[in-house]
């Protein structure tokens, strides 16, 4: 069989590749870097020169970035029915490109406090953080979703933590959710184990 191996640190986007492998349920190997040290370290940036992980490599394939790790194990492993059919993938490929390209930026200014000057909006791929987050909660209308940034100023200590939100801000309200999708109903330890053969 051949080889799979992910490339990761528990406190990273690497729970994303880990999260997409454990959907395969295919076995694979875990390597975990520090960050700093290994990840920066010759060995490793022979496999991402970014320093950065996730990564994966599957026999002599290195796949980088986490929406190509999971759009590849998607296509490397069809049994898992993890993607749509090629002809019909034009919302799968639109939302997995906006939470890579315009959300993630859009949230990680956010936290870095980076600010778009006003009247440049156009300018910037993602437009603004707030039409951001209304859209993707429009389309997955989930509790815990991204949450309005311009909300009031947190209430509750104890509110829910919402992608892109600090961590006391509440909430805004949502729909009531629909039926889940397949890939999070599914997404359980088998037998309380993952299938990862290394830690
Ligand atoms: N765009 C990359 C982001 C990867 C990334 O920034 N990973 C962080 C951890 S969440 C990292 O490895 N940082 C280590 C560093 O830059 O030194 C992806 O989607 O995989």
């Amino acid at each position: 069989m051949t080889s799979l191996t992910l490339y990761t640190n528990p406190m990273s986007r690497g729970q994303i590749a880990r999260w997409m492998l454990e959907e395969t349920g295919v076995p694979y190997d875990t390597v975990i870097l520090d960050y700093g040290t290994t990840m920066k370290a010759p060995d490793y940036l022979a496999i991402n020169p970014m320093g950065k992980v996730p990564a994966i490599r599957h026999g002599d394939t290195i796949v980088t970035e986490c929406a190509a790790v999971c759009a590849y194990l998607a296509d490397a492993f069809p049994a898992a029915n993890l993607a749509p059919p090629t002809d019909a993938r034009g919302t799968y490929y639109r939302w997995l490109f906006f939470a890579a390209g315009p959300l993630e930026s859009a949230i990680t200014n956010k936290a870095m406090g980076f600010v778009v000057p006003e009247g440049r909006e156009r300018s910037a791929g993602y437009g603004t953080l707030e039409t951001c987050c209304r859209l993707w909660n429009r389309r997955f209308p989930y509790p815990n979703g991204c949450a309005a940034i311009s909300s009031p100023p947190p209430t509750s200590m104890s509110a829910p933590r919402s992608i892109g939100a600090s961590p006391s801000a509440p909430s805004p309200p949502h729909p009531p959710s629909p039926p889940m999708p397949n890939a999070y109903a599914r997404a359980r330890p088998i037998n309380g184990k993952r299938r990862s053969t290394t830690p």
